[in-house]
């Protein structure tokens, strides 16, 4: 009579008997998530932590298996499926131990989640961790693979030159602006998301390179970080051939640009003294450059804009050359020594011609905005502006 008793107590609520002989409650298994470096050599156990609600008279089992998100698994680390960890009778903690790569190649915080199923003797309360391998490295990788342009050309000789050969930005030359445009241009007035931080996570100099990263990395008030120099007030230029060598990054929502504002705008403000943009390239169109002017009455811009598809596919793929060559009345776009758009005085019709005055230049990585649209899960962070050097020949 007492075992009908007690069998009609488990049906009800679902308990078993302890030891002690009072009903026990069924154990409800939770997963913790681990955040911790990744480590620079072999391979590196994450502990996630299984921890049950309360101890039980019987051995607790549970399933478990990796999902990738952007850590892939056999890449940043051993993917499981139907692992299995127990739990013995009368303890509380169990450990899944993921096996995480380690390398000396910096990357994003990437994550991978850990998820549980299936438990015997137990109930699931939180059963998806995160995995999170932090970043613990500086030097990206790259290969200096691509188009190299002349050092001398017929007819020009070197005015000035920036080959990022230091461990830091020629103050002489460049300005990092710091922020997200407001309060005068919020969201640089293309709505774009970054914050420029001035940190040297977002510029830094490695193999005669300066790297601008973008990252997925919340500060003031923004989602993501960049940077962007100009020299505006250090060099400004009339006329000459322009030759950046860079690699482009790629993916939604990544936007770099090579671009020359007025210094002195003497026909007024933006659009009335011009924008030249030696290049532009927005990330889901990873093999499309463009040139564009910008000019007119405003208060909106009337332009001019040209692109050309790199044949041999994304310019993410291989170092570029980025000209313009720029005389009176007429202005060029050069990719790898090619011209891809010519546009002269009389293009511009009755508008005033705004180009036959002193630019600065800008070199910058946006994220998000009105022209290549936000970021989606497709986009990998961090982004890489790779530019090898600015030459300018007059
Ligand atoms: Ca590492
Ligand atoms: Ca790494
Ligand atoms: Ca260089």
């Amino acid at each position: 009579m007492k075992k009908i008793i007690v069998a009609s107590v488990i049906a009800i609520c679902g308990c078993s008997k302890g030891s002690s002989g009072e009903p026990e409650k069924t154990p409800a298994i939770s997963i913790s998530d681990v955040a911790t470096r990744e480590g620079n050599t072999g391979k590196n156990a994450f502990d996630f932590e299984v921890r049950l609600s309360n101890s039980f008279s019987k051995p607790v089992t549970v399933s478990y298996s990796t999902a990738d998100e952007f850590a892939k698994g056999g890449e940043d680390f051993v993917a499981v499926s139907g692992g299995t960890v127990t739990i013995p009778a009368g303890q509380t903690t169990g450990k899944i131990s993921i096996e995480v790569n380690g390398d000396d190649v910096r990357e994003g915080n990437e994550t991978f989640s850990v998820r549980l199923s299936g438990p015997v003797n137990a109930t699931i309360s939180r059963g998806i961790a995160s995995g999170r391998i932090g970043n613990d490295d500086t030097r990206i990788a790259f290969s200096n693979e691509g188009f190299d342009a002349p050092a001398t050309y017929p007819g020009y000789s070197l005015l000035w030159s920036d080959e990022f050969n230091g461990t830091s930005l020629d103050q002489a030359a460049w300005t990092a602006e710091t922020g997200d445009g407001c309060p005068n241009l919020c969201s640089w007035g293309n709505n774009e998301l970054q914050y420029y931080s001035g940190s040297p996570n977002t510029i830094f100099f490695q193999d005669g390179k300066m790297i601008i990263e973008a990252a997925n990395e919340a500060f003031g008030g923004r989602n993501y970080t960049s940077a962007r120099i100009k020299t505006q007030g250090k060099k400004a230029f009339k006329y000459g051939r322009i030759d950046i060598r860079a690699k482009l990054p790629q993916g939604k929502g990544i936007w770099p640009a090579f671009w020359l504002m007025p210094e002195n705008s003497v026909f007024g403000a933006w659009p009335r003294s011009g924008e030249i943009d030696m290049m532009e390239l927005l990330g889901h169109e990873p093999n499309k450059v463009y040139g564009t002017v910008h000019f007119g009455p405003g208060p909106g811009s009337t332009q001019i804009s040209r692109s050309t598809v790199n044949a041999a596919g994304a310019l993410s793929n291989a170092f570029h050359v980025y000209s313009l060559e720029w005389k009176e009345d007429q202005i060029q776009w050069l990719i790898d020594g090619n011209v891809f758009s010519t546009i002269s005085k009389a293009d511009l019709g009755t508008n005033n011609y705004p180009f036959n005055e002193a630019f600065h230049l800008i070199v910058n990585l946006a994220v998000g905005g009105n022209w290549p649209g936000n970021p989606d899960a497709s986009t990998y962070f961090p982004a890489w502006l790779i530019v090898d050097y600015v030459r300018v020949y007059q």
